[in-house]
């Protein structure tokens, strides 16, 4: 699998710029979230449909910059409410981790990161596919979930790290049987809210964040088997898939909105 931008490039994710005009814009993502400057706005209650039956028979892969899941589209998955205009529909979710536990998180919240994050990445109905609402403004909304380690293994990561030895090289997909709502931090309608891009090229700036600030517990060994199972390959140089997260980018002025009671 070869890919035209990568984690490693001499100059790391500065240099998606010189390839991708949009990552140099304005309105990009991550950020790092200060509460204290956070708007509070009570957002309705997200309201998710077939998220635990059709991340039944999902697709999981090493795309070679994340592992991950492709949904069954028969039926969708779908998320509205929660301040969102209309129904998005789940294509896929991901993760973005660190080397060690001290990073690996693309959002941090005042100053912190987590050593993981999940995206769970939907596009709007009002567009035929996810490539055509890349192209849109609220054309796309991503639930992200931090992760933090602790010595109890998460049962519902157990359907992630099952399947990782069958995973090792980029390519090959393979059915996978996750519940996604269960992979969901309990509440979830406490979270923070903004306007930002893709976090990897095209960095399109189509996209409606959704950041819960509650992690999601998984095992030192979990995260361990994630740190070292997977390889990528670039520039002909075969190496271990860990620290796949973006810089954090500047908030320039725009709102983060905080739906917390
Ligand atoms: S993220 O959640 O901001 N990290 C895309 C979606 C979400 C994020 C980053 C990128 C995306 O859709 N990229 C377009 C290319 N994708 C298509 C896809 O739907 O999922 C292909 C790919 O890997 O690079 Cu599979
Ligand atoms: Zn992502």
């Amino acid at each position: 699998l070869t890919s035209s931008w990568s984690y490693l490039e001499p100059g790391g994710t500065i240099d998606w710029s010189s390839k991708n005009n949009t990552c140099d814009e304005t309105f990009q993502s991550p950020i790092d979230i200060i509460t204290s400057e956070a708007i509070d706005k009570r957002f309705p209650p997200f309201h998710m449909e077939h998220y635990s039956t059709t991340a039944d028979g999902a697709r999981i892969v090493n795309n070679g910059h994340t592992v991950e899941v492709h949904l069954n589209q028969s039926p969708a998955p779908t998320l509205s409410g929660g301040g969102l205009d209309g129904i998005y529909t789940a294509v896929q979710f991901h993760f973005h981790w660190g080397s060690s536990d001290n990073y690996g998180s693309e959002h941090f919240l005042d100053g912190n990161s987590f050593p993981m994050e999940m995206h769970i990445v939907h596009y709007s109905q009002k567009y035929p596919n996810i490539s055509e609402a890349l192209t849109k403004k609220n054309g796309l909304a991503v639930l992200a979930i931090f992760f933090e380690v602790t010595n109890c293994n998460n049962t519902e990561f157990q359907c992630i790290i099952k399947k990782l030895p069958s995973l090792r090289n980029p390519g090959f997909p393979t059915r996978v049987y996750c519940n996604l709502l269960k992979l969901l931090p309990k509440n979830f309608d406490d979270f923070f809210r903004y306007s930002g891009s893709l976090t990897t090229p095209p960095c399109s700036e189509s996209v409606v964040w959704t950041v819960y600030p509650k992690a999601v517990k998984i095992s030192s060994w979990q995260i361990n088997q994630l740190r070292t199972q997977l390889i990528r390959i670039y520039d002909g140089d075969r190496t271990v898939l860990v620290n796949n997260f973006r810089g954090l980018q500047s908030r320039n002025n725009r709102r983060i909105y905080k739906s917390i009671i």
